[in-house]
């Protein structure tokens, strides 16, 4: 195993409106977070409708019982049941997008976990073109990224495939946007299936990003578990080595044929590349 790897990672929503989306477990925390640990993961990636609803579920007692860690918080539900984002033509929905994701960073931060900002980044249209969304995308991120840092975690930032979002698609433009920021607290979430239609090359793009690696998605070509698509998972695996990659390798993919396969095909997987 490299011996950097933070760990397994496998990702439960708490939205159900969100179904079919490429999360390996659905609903009760518990008994996921059960199936989770007897499966041998080391940590779960939530992705929930609020801040609130974890605290409610008391996430800290029930990853404790398991001996679980929290590997990441997405923020996603902000615009999957809200459609907020951050470059929204409307002030008030940006700033909504940028409290929800501070307020996930908050708890996020209680677990040493980051939080990931994805959908939330939004897609440039209408009114708005490419040069006020970068505006607006540093007037968020860097009051967020510097957040984050105080509470000594980092903040995700996930390129996503063009026909999801028209904002940050690949890792090297996505690292390119991060550096002109004065925050040096945001890092990039690094998502196979996304790479596997926007990079031409995801290990090398993997390489060149360097220590901006903050997170894995660890998924195959079809958005199936890895092992069911045609992802060569050995050059990335190489390429995450050779970076030092100390985060979560996370499965965020569909549940196919079901979840429980899925997450026992992922953790097969990740003891095959990364033990
Ligand atoms: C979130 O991690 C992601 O990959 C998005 O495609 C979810 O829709
Ligand atoms: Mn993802």
């Amino acid at each position: 195993m490299s011996k950097t790897i933070k760990g397994s990672s496998v990702t439960i929503s708490l939205v159900p409106q969100a179904k079919g989306g490429p999360f390996v477990f659905w609903g009760d925390l518990e008994g996921h977070c059960q199936k989770a640990a007897i499966l041998g993961y080391d940590a779960v990636e939530i992705f929930a409708p609020s801040p609130e609803v974890l605290v409610e579920l008391q996430l800290n007692e029930t990853l404790a019982r398991h001996k679980l860690k929290l590997a990441a918080l997405g923020t996603g539900a902000g615009w999957v049941l809200h459609k907020w984002h951050l470059i929204h033509p409307d002030l008030e929905v940006r700033l909504k997008a940028r409290n929800f994701i501070s307020q996930m960073i908050d708890l996020a931060a209680r677990f040493g976990a980051p939080a990931i900002i994805g959908s939330l980044q939004g897609r440039v249209e209408g009114s708005v073109d490419r040069h006020q969304a970068d505006i607006w995308l540093a007037e968020a991120l860097e009051p967020l990224g510097q957040q984050a840092e105080k509470l000594g975690v980092t903040l995700l930032l996930e390129p996503l495939n063009r026909y999801e979002s028209n904002v940050f698609n690949r890792v090297g433009d996505t690292a390119a946007f991060l550096r002109k920021l004065q925050t040096k607290n945001i890092r990039i979430l690094a998502d196979l299936f996304h790479m596997n239609i926007e990079e031409s090359n995801s290990a090398l793009a993997l390489k060149e990003a360097g220590d901006l690696i903050g997170h894995i998605h660890f998924v195959d070509s079809n958005r199936g578990p890895v092992g069911v698509g045609h992802i060569e998972i050995e050059p990335i695996a190489k390429a995450l080595s050779d970076i030092r990659y100390g985060g979560y390798i996370s499965a965020e993919c569909l549940p196919w044929p079901d979840s429980y396969e899925a997450a026992k095909q992922t953790i097969q997987s990740y003891r095959r590349y990364f033990n």
